[in-house]
């Protein structure tokens, strides 16, 4: 692992940027938590709705969960919903599983060649982050870019928790400013396009394989909306997690100590504590599936018996047959290729990619090419 920088001791908190009342559909589709820091978020937010752990509403999850839940067939709950407070530190173990290397590689490549990314994008430059992460990764671009020139980072994330980490740990880097936004990601987005003064190229983060959690045609619409929100010239850093040996891929999301299964059961409890559910926890086991033809994991909780489960503050109560399936999170896995012509069809150029020797992952350069593919 990377030794963390030394504490900070004395820290001017930089201002968090909150633009209320900008939420459409679409934006709350891909209004979705980084895949790490999700904190505690009760009270902040946007007109003194309730709000339970990650910054997100209690109405939404509410509804959300009942959605999921009351569907014919398979039924499912959205993976965003995992980063709560327990979630995210869940995660945050995860990452250093020796199962699962995705972080991991993701921060070796990113370091690795931050100099040449940084230098493949014209000066002067500012950086978006769309989730803000725990920082560790931009650290190294960040560090690098502030060689270069006074620079402005601006990480786009809906939990105030996560921002005010993230702001925290890249807070000692030379010569760069932190600008953290309080958004979904594409709102985020187009707020820090439109601060860009003339002749500003931006260069927006998008890592740790969070794209994988989107079905493939989602996420490509979503990396087509992110070109949208840019000019000719500016640039994407993105990374995604590659297909390896199955029994490999199959690990890294049902570790032998248990603490995916534990990320995964988290979310019932969760419903628990922030809806009122009474979910039997040891009646339920995660699991971990391949799915050959999707070319993703899957992750699954299974009802160990029949069972009927009331969730009171969503209005539903929900009767499980022995072995039925709650779908809880996709993760896709892909090929350089695979993520150079996906990006293409976007509206982007892969100019570089990067991978790993020891995990199976990819950094893509992606430069946002005219004429604007947007229909
Ligand atoms: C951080 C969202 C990419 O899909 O691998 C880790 C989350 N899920 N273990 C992933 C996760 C189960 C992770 N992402």
């Amino acid at each position: 692992m990377i030794p963390e920088p030394a504490g900070a001791s004395s820290h001017a908190w930089a201002a968090i940027a909150y633009r209320p009342g900008q939420r459409s559909r679409d934006n709350d589709r891909f209004g979705y938590p980084s895949c790490m820091g999700k904190q505690e978020a009760r009270g902040a937010g946007s007109g003194g709705e309730a709000r339970g752990g990650g910054g997100v509403s209690l109405r939404e999850f509410a509804a959300d969960v009942r959605a999921g839940l009351s569907k014919q067939g398979q039924r499912e709950l959205p993976s965003k919903y995992f980063y709560d407070e327990v979630g995210s530190a869940l995660f945050e173990a995860i990452s250093v599983l020796p199962e699962y290397g995705l972080t991991r590689a993701d921060e070796r490549i990113v370091r690795a060649h931050a100099d040449e990314i940084v230098s493949r994008v014209p000066s002067p430059a500012i950086v978006a982050e769309l989730g803000s992460g725990s920082g560790r990764k931009p650290r190294w671009i960040l560090g690098s870019l502030g060689r270069r020139e006074p620079a402005v980072y601006y990480p786009i994330d809906i939990s105030p928790a996560a921002l005010a980490r993230c702001e925290w740990e890249l807070s000692r880097i030379p010569s760069v400013r932190i600008i953290g936004m309080l958004n979904p990601y594409l709102e985020g987005l187009k707020e820090v396009a439109s601060r860009r003064k003339d002749g500003q190229r931006i260069l927006v983060l998008f890592l740790g394989s969070t794209i994988g959690n989107f079905d493939r045609p989602v996420g490509e619409q979503f990396l087509g909306q992110v070109r949208s929100a840019l000019l000719p010239g500016d640039a994407l850093l993105l990374g995604t997690d590659l297909e390896k040996p199955i029994p490999q891929m199959l690990a890294a999301y049902d570790d032998p100590v248990g603490v995916t299964a534990a990320f995964n059961l988290n979310l019932l409890a969760r419903i628990n504590r922030e809806l009122g559910g009474d979910f039997d926890l040891r009646c339920w086991r995660h699991a971990a599936r391949w799915d050959e033809r999707q070319r993703r994991i899957e992750m699954h909780l299974v009802s160990q018996q029949r069972q009927t489960v009331r969730i009171p503050r969503a209005g539903v109560e929900v009767s499980f047959r022995q072995d039925e399936t709650i779908w809880t999170e996709n993760s896709h896995k892909y090929t350089p290729d695979l993520v150079a012509s996906m990006a293409q069809r976007a509206g982007f150029r892969c100019e570089a990619q990067w991978s790993d020797e020891e995990w199976p992952f990819a950094e893509s350069f992606l430069i946002a090419i005219s004429p604007d593919p947007s229909r």
